[in-house]
């Protein structure tokens, strides 16, 4: 069957990571201790509930569900200030010349993220209308590495696993779509990303080119 691309959403469409980096580090403070640039690497393509337990650990602090839900929505709340600020010019590097390319080539393509934000940064960022679908942390049980995102969405996309090209910055992303069988594209660095099929140190490498190459594989 036909070819399709999914692509993640923070740290390949748009560098959410900064917004997300300074919600966590100021609810960190709050809690009475630092988180730095370098420990918000850990939180890239992991969801939101698993984000708080990596930072509580490194603050060494134990909440009760309870305030872990709230501390959680004041995280949220303070993120969503950045996200509804940002503008169409924050959308990375090749992006909009990919997504163009492939509409115009009826070639199909879903976002596979696990922001819970996702439709709205989509929406700010006005593209939500060029994706014939979107998986995002609303819609799956299992978070990456576990491949349920981006199975939901070749089968949205209905297209077979092996015929999906995944788009992805985070180790576990690769790793997810690597257990579904497609073949990942990782952006980023090549030591970090290793188990991806092709590696590119940003979207800008993403181009025509390789798609047509990809997609006529
Ligand atoms: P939210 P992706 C992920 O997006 C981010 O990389 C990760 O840092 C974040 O914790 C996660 O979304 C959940 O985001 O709090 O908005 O639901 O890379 O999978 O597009
Ligand atoms: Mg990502």
């Amino acid at each position: 069957s036909k070819k399709a691309l999914i692509f993640d959403l923070d740290g390949v469409i748009v560098d959410t990571a900064k917004y997300h980096y300074k919600a966590w580090k100021k609810l960190a403070n709050n809690l009475g201790f630092d988180f730095t640039e370098e420990q918000n690497e850990l939180l890239k393509g992991v969801s939101r509930v698993k984000s708080l337990e990596i930072l509580l650990e490194i603050g060494n602090v134990t909440l009760s569900d309870e305030e872990k839900l709230k501390v959680m929505n004041e995280k949220n709340e303070h993120y969503l200030g950045f996200i509804t600020k940002m503008e169409q010019d924050e959308i990375l590097e090749g992006i909009p010349e990919v997504l163009n390319y492939l509409r115009e080539n009826k070639v199909p393509f879903s976002l596979g993220s696990a922001s819970k934000n996702a439709r709205l940064i989509l929406t700010q960022l006005n593209l939500i209308d060029l994706f014939d679908a979107i998986v995002d942390g609303n819609d799956v049980s299992k978070a990456k590495p576990d491949p349920e995102v981006f199975l939901i969405a070749a089968d949205k996309l209905k297209t077979a696993p092996e015929n999906c090209i995944v788009v992805e910055d985070a180790i576990a992303g690769i790793e997810a779509a690597n257990s579904a069988q497609m073949t990942s594209i990782g952006i980023g660095d090549k030591e970090t990303l290793g188990e991806a099929d092709i590696v590119l140190s940003s979207t800008a490498e993403l181009n025509i080119e390789l798609l047509e190459k990809l997609l006529r594989k």
